[in-house]
């Protein structure tokens, strides 16, 4: 049975292309067990051909699509191609997780496969073969797949799908996975890698023809923010052994040639022994000579100055702090963060001490605010002085605390919202809350990048990057975005 993996993109993330592990995790469980499988992502493939073309050329039996809340949509629109060609469609993912029923309702969506896929996806497929050697024929009708019972459907654990009269079953959550060692490694090898941007933003030094790989050395995240929406991992936290780490590593820089390499980990700091003896083991094998860095944030309040030290020595260039507010009231009672800005300052410290690049998250318009924390927040940045402040516009994804309040209190969406509004990196504001309006929070934000950027040291560090020339035409557009508010305002509610 050939199987296509498929990323659906869409302009959303338009300055950054990394390898999607998700599908390169479900593509090392499917190659263990001998199927027949290829990823398309739709970031680096589209520009050369569509999904509907690459399937008229090549088509495939079953089509998998993963999808983030603001994907949903163009996952929709995918699975419509993939029927339209004959393919059983599988969806899965963050979005999937939270809310199948509305895929489920659509009829281009034949399965939904809800929390982590590598085990899913081989029952499925068994599952799969048994239904098609008894029907012997392919879907080729737009309408939704059904299937019989008596081929274990109902068995498999995490799976929403319809018995033959249409019924739509939600079975048993599948338990997460305890030991991450026993899950293949991600099939790196199957990701076209050179057309992926190396790990920006704050390419200094990074090659900018990078064969940029990431890995996840830990799985999930034991804090409660807010606003974060962590529907397939919940409030768990599960680390790979170093050993285990270590060897996906050597096969990145020995074999598949990496240039540089992110850890996407929610925190991968978490335990912080087990950090250290990544950074040791980074060390010893040699493997310190490939620049890796932090593609999210660190969590502040698990490091001290030795962490700092040892990552430096075991090749890190840069890490991300998710700062989040520079105001200590905000931190504890509405976004719930587990930190303070004082272990916020002695991070930042540490790592710069380390001679670290730093980057530094930061979000405006949580419910609560007021243009007194959002100016602290400014200060904060002014104070911190990272290498890059990211300010982002609180985006309410569903089921985090954040949405509910939104529900009951704020000025929210209808029920039918469109998803792909929800992304983070919009400069409007998504919605006004209490006696907060939304143009207060765009005039703060933009007065963030503002004065953050704006400053004459921070223009000359700009203009010294090689990058800053080589991207001219995207900078431009981001910085009348960003610093002057020029984008358009595309409401939220449908
Ligand atoms: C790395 C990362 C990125 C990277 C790379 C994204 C990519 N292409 O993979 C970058 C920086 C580009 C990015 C961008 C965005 N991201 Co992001 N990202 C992450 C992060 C930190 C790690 C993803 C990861 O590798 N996970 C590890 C793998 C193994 O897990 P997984 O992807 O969930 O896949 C498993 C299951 O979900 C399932 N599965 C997934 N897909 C499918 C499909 C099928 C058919 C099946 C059967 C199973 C299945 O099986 C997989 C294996 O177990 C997650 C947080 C997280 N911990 O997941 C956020 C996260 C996924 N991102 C998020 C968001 C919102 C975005 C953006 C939309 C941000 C924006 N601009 O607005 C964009 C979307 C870009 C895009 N094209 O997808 C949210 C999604 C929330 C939600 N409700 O959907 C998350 C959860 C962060 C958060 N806590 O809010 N992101
Ligand atoms: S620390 Fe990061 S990953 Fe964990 S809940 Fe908070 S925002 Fe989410």
């Amino acid at each position: 049975m050939k199987i296509l993996l498929a990323s659906p993109e869409s302009a959303i993330w338009n300055s950054r292309k990394h390898i999607h592990m998700g599908l390169g995790y479900l593509a090392g469980s499917l190659l263990s067990q001998g199927y027949e499988v290829e990823i398309w992502d739709a970031a680096v493939e589209e520009e050369f051909e569509t999904l509907a073309e690459k399937l008229r050329r090549d088509p495939f039996e079953v089509v998998c699509l993963s999808a983030p809340t603001p994907l949903i949509v163009n996952a929709w629109q995918a699975a419509t191609v993939a029927k339209q060609h004959g393919a059983i469609t599988i969806l899965g993912g963050p979005h999937l997780t939270l809310m199948p029923h509305e895929s489920m309702e659509k009829p281009q969506v034949d399965l939904v496969v809800r929390g982590e896929g590598e085990t899913t996806i081989l029952e499925i497929m068994q599952a799969l073969a048994q239904e098609l050697k008894i029907k012997n024929e392919k879907s080729v009708s737009p309408s939704p797949q059904l299937f019989n019972p008596i081929n274990g459907w109902g068995n498999i654990l995490g799976l929403s799908w319809r018995d033959l009269s249409g019924k739509i079953y939600h079975n048993s959550a599948r338990p997460l996975k305890d030991d991450l060692d026993a899950i293949p490694f991600p099939s790196h090898q199957l990701f076209k890698i050179e057309r992926y941007t190396n790990l920006n933003p704050l390419t200094d030094g990074l090659d900018m023809n990078a064969r940029a790989y990431t890995i996840v050395t830990s799985r999930g995240c034991p804090y409660k923010c807010t606003y974060c929406s962590k529907p397939v991992t919940g409030n768990s936290w599960r680390g790979r052994s170093v050993d285990n780490v270590i060897a996906e590593w050597a096969w990145l820089v020995n074999d598949l040639g990496a240039t540089e390499i992110g850890i996407t980990d929610d925190i991968w700091n978490l335990d912080k022994k087990r950090a250290k003896a990544l950074c040791h083991a980074l060390i010893k094998e040699k493997l310190n000579h490939v620049p890796w860095v932090t593609v999210h944030g660190m969590k502040v309040n698990n490091t001290d100055a030795e962490l700092f030290e040892l990552m430096k020595q075991a090749g890190c260039k840069r890490v991300g702090f998710g700062v989040e507010n520079g105001d200590d009231w905000m931190l504890q009672h509405v976004i719930k963060k587990g930190q303070t800005v004082e272990m916020v300052r002695s991070a930042m410290k540490w790592a710069k001490t380390a001679q670290l690049e730093t980057m530094a998250f930061f979000v405006f318009g949580m419910p609560g605010e007021n243009e007194q924390s959002m100016e602290k927040t400014i200060q904060l940045a002014l104070e911190l002085d990272p290498d890059l402040a990211h300010f982002m516009m609180a985006a309410p994804f569903p089921g985090t605390e954040m949405w509910e309040m939104l529900k009951k209190h704020g000025d929210v969406f209808s029920d039918s919202m469109d998803w792909s509004q929800l992304a983070i990196q919009s400069e409007k504001a998504h919605f006004s809350f209490g006696e907060l309006d939304k143009e207060t929070v765009e005039r703060k934000f933009h007065e963030a990048h503002r004065r953050f950027y704006l400053r004459p040291k921070r223009i000359a560090r700009i203009l010294r990057r090689k990058d800053t020339w080589l991207r001219f035409p995207y900078y431009l557009k981001t910085a009348a975005n960003m610093l002057l508010g020029l984008g358009e305002r595309k409401s939220t509610a449908t």
